[in-house]
């Protein structure tokens, strides 16, 4: 089996900084996250920003700013930032960092979904933020919306006008359909980096036979001009990233997608769940390839060529 690329999301928009003090915040803390995170074995680094004083999900460019320079200069990984940002956010905001930054890649969400946070609100009682808790409990009214014109159009701005390439994010078997349409329409081209993301509630649950299923539907639609990597949420991020690599398949962790190290243990850091899932792919053995391996597979334009 080729190597297998490991990406880290350092903090992403679903958790809340009361979940957490091991979550990063400032631009200071996720600059050294996403250090460490790289050193340890992480190829790509997936992105968003966060407000350093609230810790809210934030698409201010100059939240971003707080920390794109230190990694660029700091380590030679795959700077992918999210165009996702927070499905409370418009996607003009959603846009804006990722234009100015022309990354080498950026998360692409393939469609239009609930994107319910809520469950989460119950299990703290400590709230550090006032917006914390309405934050989460109006997700049970939350669309995230990324039609086929949002799409569109990111494929456009970032895509062919600035030469990004995609993580595309496919939460359900309906996803990998869309990016056929995209393909079929000529705006998105091979190899397609396919994140199958379990467990939100609103996608696909954390079954396997759902990660098989995703896997033989994908072969009929893309053959060979594909790669997949999968995140789960939570306690099923080992399990289910295990069984990727297992397949031949890539893997994501990092403390977007869940807090924990082991059970009811929160990790200190976004290393240390690189340096876990490193460790359990090389026994399987696979060889987690270098940012610059990432780059050839992935067809990427190279660090040189993003506005960082
Ligand atoms: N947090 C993941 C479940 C994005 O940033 O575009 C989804 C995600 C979306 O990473
Ligand atoms: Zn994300």
């Amino acid at each position: 089996m080729a190597g297998i690329i490991i990406t880290c999301a350092l903090t992403g928009s679903i958790h809340t900084p009361s979940m957490s003090p091991h979550l990063p915040v400032t631009g200071e803390e996720i600059a050294a996250e996403g250090l460490a995170a790289a050193e340890a074995g992480a190829a790509i680094l997936h992105l968003h920003a966060r407000d350093p004083d609230t810790g809210r999900p934030s698409a201010d460019p100059a939240h971003f700013m707080g920390f794109l320079p230190q990694l660029k200069a700091g380590c030679d990984a795959v700077l992918n930032l999210s165009t996702g940002g927070s499905a409370v956010m418009s996607l003009d905001e959603r846009l804006e960092a990722p234009k100015r930054a022309a990354p080498e890649m950026a998360s692409l969400n393939m469609g239009t979904m609930n994107f319910a946070l809520y469950p989460a609100a119950e299990r703290i009682t400590d709230w550090q933020h006032a917006w914390e808790k309405p934050f989460l409990e109006n997700s049970d009214d939350l669309v995230f919306k990324n039609t086929p014109r949002d799409i569109a159009r990111i494929l456009t701005d970032l895509g062919q006008e600035r030469g990004a390439r995609f993580e595309f994010e496919c939460y359900d078997l309906s996803h990998l359909y869309m990016l056929r349409h995209f393909a079929d329409r000529g705006l998105v081209t091979p190899p397609f980096f396919i994140q199958f993301v379990f467990g939100v509630l609103g996608g696909m649950g954390p079954d396997p036979e759902n990660l098989t299923h995703m896997v033989r539907i994908a072969d009929k639609l893309f053959g060979a001009d594909y790669l997949f990597s999968v995140l789960a949420a939570g306690r099923h991020q080992i399990p289910l990233v295990t069984m990727a690599a297992t397949m031949g398949g890539h893997v994501r962790v990092g403390l977007e997608d869940n807090l924990t190290i082991a059970k009811g243990q929160l990790a200190r850091s976004n290393a240390e769940q690189v340096a876990k899932i490193r460790r359990i792919v090389e026994e399987l053995g696979r060889s987690p390839v270098s940012a610059e391996d990432a780059r050839d597979m992935l067809g990427l334009k190279g660090a040189a060529a993003t506005e960082l």
